[in-house]
């Protein structure tokens, strides 16, 4: 009888007392302690899909509304729905959609922040890291690693379209963005293309040179024929259970991830085939370059087509079932939580 007397009037009290200690920005850990730490991850982040045949338009109509110039870069944020006005996909990841029409460029720029690119649409644009120029071409992995200088352009007659990943909420979380802007519009150009590939992309590296653990690749494109190439010999064999036909992008110079704060990956499953309900810590962006697939979250299915976004939060399970062959890119945070401990999957 005494407990029940007295529960109100303790409630009444704590809530006085927190009162008073809240004015010295003081708050009780114990009313708070199961939400700091979850028996298992518990993300804000939602599944979300964005269907390209329906984004193209939009994205299409900033290129009568902005030039890629006054934008600086002209890019259509994917904004989780559960996080919008935050500009990130995922709590760690950003993505979106640059669009640079003929004749276009978008003036040279670096931050700490990382990007990666995945080439979806047109022909005829080229991007510039650290003086070397790539043709972007669809499928292609391209990747500015922190503090490289960087501009875009398009030679060519069409709109080009590519999706942007960047590590920017990371970055934001570590306050440890700085920015600078170039002194011309574009780099000189200071080795052919091709270069870098040629130099670190054929299994090979320069005789001395021997990187650090941390360094970013100098590798800076994985052309999507190799990427492409690679996943057809495989699947000659048995596909995974979990993945189908599943490659990680590498540094390989140190075989560690093309840039420190993510990871990427291409994977093929081939038709028909469905994959086991997989979970891991690093919720990841997922597009899709060929076929098309259902893409069952928690229970919930996304039907992929072409160029087509899924993001797939923290701790949720999913299970992809291709239609016709296909081959999905995907980006996380993974080197991050590996680098500090925390990753963890689940392959049921
Ligand atoms: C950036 O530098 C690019 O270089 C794209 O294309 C998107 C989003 C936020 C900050 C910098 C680019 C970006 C970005």
């Amino acid at each position: 009888m005494e407990a029940t007397a007295t529960q109100p009037q303790r409630h009444t009290e704590r809530e006085a007392y927190y009162a008073r200690i809240g004015q010295h920005s003081m708050t009780p850990l114990w009313e708070v302690l199961g939400a700091l730490v979850p028996p298992q991850p518990r993300s804000p982040i939602e599944p979300a899909l964005w269907r390209y045949a329906d984004l193209r338009q939009h994205v299409m109509e900033a290129g009568r509304l902005i030039t890629a110039e006054e934008a600086e870069r002209r890019v259509l944020i994917l904004e989780n729905p559960a996080l919008r006005g935050h500009s990130c996909i995922t709590q760690s990841l950003y993505a979106g959609l640059q669009l640079i029409m003929p004749g276009e460029v978008a003036p040279a720029h670096r931050h700490t922040q990382s990007a990666l690119r995945l080439v979806l649409d047109g022909e005829g644009a080229y991007t510039a890291v650290d003086g070397e120029r790539t043709t972007m071409r669809r499928g292609d992995f391209i990747i500015t690693p922190a503090w490289t200088w960087h501009d875009h352009g398009n030679l060519g007659n069409e709109p080009v379209v590519w999706l942007d990943g960047l590590d920017i909420p990371l970055v934001r979380f570590l306050d440890a963005g700085f920015a600078e802007k170039g002194e011309a519009e574009y780099q000189a150009v200071v080795r052919p293309e091709g270069d870098a590939l040629a130099r670190y992309g054929a299994n090979m590296v320069p005789v001395d040179f021997y990187q650090q653990p941390v360094e970013p690749t100098r590798l800076f494109v994985y052309p999507w024929e190799r990427t492409l190439a690679s996943l057809k010999a495989i699947s000659a064999g048995p596909p995974d259970a979990h993945f189908g036909h599943k490659q990680r992008h590498i540094n390989p110079a140190t075989g560690r991830s093309p840039m420190p704060t993510m990871a990427a990956f291409s994977q093929l499953i081939p038709a028909g085939f469905e994959t086991r309900p997989y979970r891991c810590t690093d919720g990841t962006v997922y597009v899709c370059l060929a076929g098309s697939v259902e893409a069952c979250i928690e229970g919930v299915t996304y039907q992929m087509h072409e160029n087509d976004v899924v993001v797939v939060p923290s701790w949720h399970s999913v299970q992809f079932r291709a239609g016709a062959e296909t081959v999905l890119f995907s980006y996380s945070d993974r080197p991050v939580q590996q680098a500090l401990g925390l990753w963890r999957e689940l392959r049921a």
